[in-house]
């Protein structure tokens, strides 16, 4: 067969752009070559709907291996007593558990999307906010979360769930204090992690798992992992809620949340990108991924400390995790407007709203800036006072288009001093 050059070209081209960045995107990361050739081989070719040893097809000995690794070395990584390792997404770990406890149009509560909350935490514009009845709370005035405001609407509202977690929220959670709330009016309480996983993986940040009925997350963010979701539980539990299967059987959480997965919401898993997440799973176990952790804790500690010394605006004045959330209004400069330059310069982030925003999703008045894929390319604190420079540089001369290039060129120059790939 002949090679498809077209593809492998745009793959490369793809792997310069990587290269010579500097990606500031919170939610992405770089995983390790041996995560990417997991991904990369005939497990794709392998149809195993079902779990390991209860299988729909023959053959599956061997991809029942690989997933069951997965599902150990997760369960270790949280000490968990079940997880399950087939959600293609966050998004799709989320759904499943939509699923399994929820009936259409039951009522339940998550971080507003405007105020730092995902997509699948009850927008109008997502399965979440179409099917069941959303509620919202949010964030004070400082940009924390209204621990206040989210009592009282629990308590007035009674939702059945209550989602914690966010995508643009630089601050740690109060998972105790949300328990207490869902205790007192039978909520069940689901953390979506998917943000600072990699950092609650080493306890960096408070244990969801303490507090939390059921936690998801993404694998590709702070885990460094494959594209992909999970779904875990600390201890599986009979549900006290009497949610019951399709059947009409009641369940352990456990069984809710893997038939919610399959045959609920997916067909054959990716068993290519299991055994990917399953490597990223055993780095994950290494001390070096410690050392990762930490060191993006305090790179993003530097970086909001080399931004604030510039006089941008904080939400939340700080971060505890990887990501800050940065208003633009002092600086006269839209969301949308700084991404798109900072792009011709290679520096990649994307425009995001602030809390109480006045302009519209499709502009914004702020960037969200994170540092987990800087990390990986080995940049350190001293490094982050010239990222935060060569930002400045270019929302300070936003107009400027010879500038903006001149500042490429420095971009390139440093990130090739931190080579991506150079087996590739
Ligand atoms: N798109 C992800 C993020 O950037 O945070 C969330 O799904």
């Amino acid at each position: 067969m002949q090679r498809d050059t077209q593809v492998f070209d745009i793959i490369r081209k793809e792997l310069e752009r990587q290269r010579n960045g500097i990606e500031l995107i919170a939610s992405e990361n770089f995983t390790s070559l041996q995560v990417m050739q997991a991904m990369g081989n005939v497990l794709t070719n392998k149809y195993a709907e079902g779990y390991p040893g209860r299988r729909y097809y023959g053959g599956c000995e061997v991809v029942d291996e690989v997933e069951t690794l997965a599902i150990e070395r997760l369960k270790k990584i949280f000490n968990c007593s079940w997880a399950n390792v087939q959600p293609h997404s966050g998004a799709q770990a989320n759904g499943a558990v939509f699923l399994a406890v929820m009936k259409p149009g039951e009522k339940f509560m998550g971080l507003d999307l405007s105020m730092g909350g995902h997509l699948t935490h009850g927008s109008p514009a997502n399965f979440s906010g179409k099917t069941y009845h959303a509620i919202h709370y949010g964030v004070t005035p400082e940009g924390l979360i209204d621990y206040d405001q989210l009592e009282a609407k629990a308590r007035a509202e009674k939702p059945k769930m209550i989602i914690c977690g966010a995508s643009a929220y630089s601050r740690d959670w109060d998972y105790a204090r949300i328990r207490k709330v869902a205790d007192e009016i039978g909520a069940i309480v689901f953390a979506d992690i998917a943000h600072p996983a990699g950092l609650i993986a080493k306890g960096l940040l408070n244990d969801p798992f303490d507090h939390c009925h059921i936690v998801t997350s993404t694998t590709h963010k702070t885990l460094r992992g494959p594209r992909g979701g999970i779904i875990m539980l600390r201890h599986d539990f009979e549900n006290p809620w009497g949610i019951k299967d399709p059947k009409g059987n009641l369940r352990t959480m456990s069984q809710l949340l893997d038939l919610a997965v399959f045959p609920g919401s997916q067909g054959g898993p990716l068993e290519h990108v299991i055994a990917a997440k399953a490597v990223a799973f055993g780095e994950i176990l290494t001390d070096n991924f410690t050392t990762y952790a930490r060191q993006v804790q305090a790179n993003a500690q530097a970086m909001a400390k080399a931004f604030v010394a510039k006089e941008y605006h904080l939400i939340s004045k700080g971060t505890d995790n990887h990501l800050m959330l940065i208003d633009l209004r002092n600086k006269n400069i839209t969301g949308k407007k700084a991404q798109e330059t900072l792009d011709k310069a290679h520096i990649t982030l994307n425009k995001n709203a602030v809390p109480f925003d006045d302009k519209s999703p499709f502009v914004t008045s702020g960037i969200r800036v994170g540092v987990p894929a800087i990390t990986s390319r080995g940049l350190k604190e001293e490094h982050m006072q010239t990222v935060v420079d060569l930002i400045d540089k270019v929302l300070m001369n936003i107009d400027d288009t010879a500038l903006v290039s001149r500042v490429s060129g420095e971009v390139h120059e440093l990130m090739g001093g931190f080579p991506l790939y150079p087996e590739l």
